[in-house]
């Protein structure tokens, strides 16, 4: 098959991420204060903000006197993010990196932080402008939605009946991702024998996705392919697709990590995913948190970070940074990835 995949212009992948257990870094500087930074992801046990801890460990250790504190909810709710803010706050914390699980849900808390001192930032899942320094995003929002369009029609033959799962409903991340997406199978003529026939939601919860997979197959027994733009979903969904024994009749992408899709991607059950460097995201952010906390930025339009192996991020319009190209794996290059992240 003949796989005209997006851009692949690959980031600088860096094998060495410091797997440290939730670890605070014990080496102080000979002022003794700590430059104590909280990511506050969506939600514990999802993988991908794992590895955004490790490399948030990675920029710490680099970096000498940074604590990482890395925290989230059990599930992917503004609510439980709004409550570990205050504990923040109260905390008294230098900056906070956030993945947003609602844009706005989340601002008068975050504006509460920055009012008492604390930088604040957004990362992979933006809060909106007013509730945040800046956003920094994996990659640009357009390509990601577009090309995982793309990326199914050609897996489809570019007809017939596809679905997306995807995260939480108020997810900020997925939810541009979609409308480009959108825009795309209106768009694009390619598209013109394909139909989007649902979006459903998995919450970032493995069960709850995979329930969600079932869903769909029963629904729509004439469904092509699923698209899953989270890693959690996506995963799940593979598993329902090779669990029902229907691997070859739909067609899976989405943004997958490739240590939890290798399985699936070597025996076809997806032919291709993307995603960028977590452990990159993670890194990049504690950069851009000390960086502020230091007043060595202000994080204003056309300011420009120094991120150690990141080299220069730019503050472009809307406070928005973005790290870099999403990159696509298939069954011949993932294994060297899944070693990764
Ligand atoms: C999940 C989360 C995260 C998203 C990735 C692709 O882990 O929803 O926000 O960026 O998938």
């Amino acid at each position: 098959m003949k796989r005209k995949l997006f851009v692949v212009t690959a980031l600088v992948l860096i094998a060495a991420s410091v797997f440290a257990s939730g670890g605070q870094d014990t080496k102080a500087t000979s002022a003794g204060k700590k430059v104590r930074i909280a990511i506050l992801v969506k939600s514990l046990g999802n993988g991908f903000f794992e590895a955004v801890r490790d490399g948030a460990q990675e920029a710490a250790k680099e970096l000498g006197d940074v604590e990482i504190i890395y925290q989230g909810p059990s599930s992917a709710t503004a609510e439980g993010q709004i409550e570990i803010i205050n504990n923040l706050i109260a905390t008294k914390v230098d900056a906070i990196a956030i993945s947003a699980n609602d844009q706005d849900a989340l601002v008068p808390a975050a504006k509460k932080a920055m009012e008492a001192g604390i930088k604040v930032i957004s990362f992979d899942s933006g809060i909106a402008e007013a509730g945040r320094i800046l956003h920094l995003a994996p990659s640009d929002t357009e390509l990601i939605g577009r090309s995982q369009m793309r990326l199914m029609g050609e897996l489809v033959n570019w007809e017939g009946e596809v679905a997306i799962l995807s995260a939480t409903a108020q997810a900020t991340n997925q939810n541009a991702w979609i409308e480009y997406m959108k825009k795309e199978i209106q768009e694009n003529p390619k598209c013109k024998n394909m139909k989007l026939v649902a979006v459903v939601y998995g919450d970032d919860s493995s069960d709850k996705s995979y329930r969600e997979a079932l869903g769909l197959f029963k629904s729509y027994p004439n469904l092509k392919g699923i698209i899953s733009p989270t890693t959690v979903g996506v995963a799940a969904t593979a598993k329902a697709i090779q669990d029902q024994g229907l691997t070859g009749k739909i067609q899976l992408t989405g943004l997958g990590l490739p240590s939890e899709m290798k399985a699936y991607v070597e025996n076809g059950v997806s032919k291709a995913i993307a995603l960028w460097n977590p452990i990159d995201l993670g890194y990049s952010s504690t950069y851009i948190c000390y960086n502020l906390v230091k007043g060595k930025n202000t994080g204003k339009e056309g300011d420009t970070f120094t991120a150690g192996r990141m080299g220069t991020i730019k503050v472009g319009p809307k406070g928005l940074a973005i790290m870099g190209e999403p990159f696509t794996f298939t069954k011949d290059n993932i294994a060297k990835y899944a070693a990764m992240f």
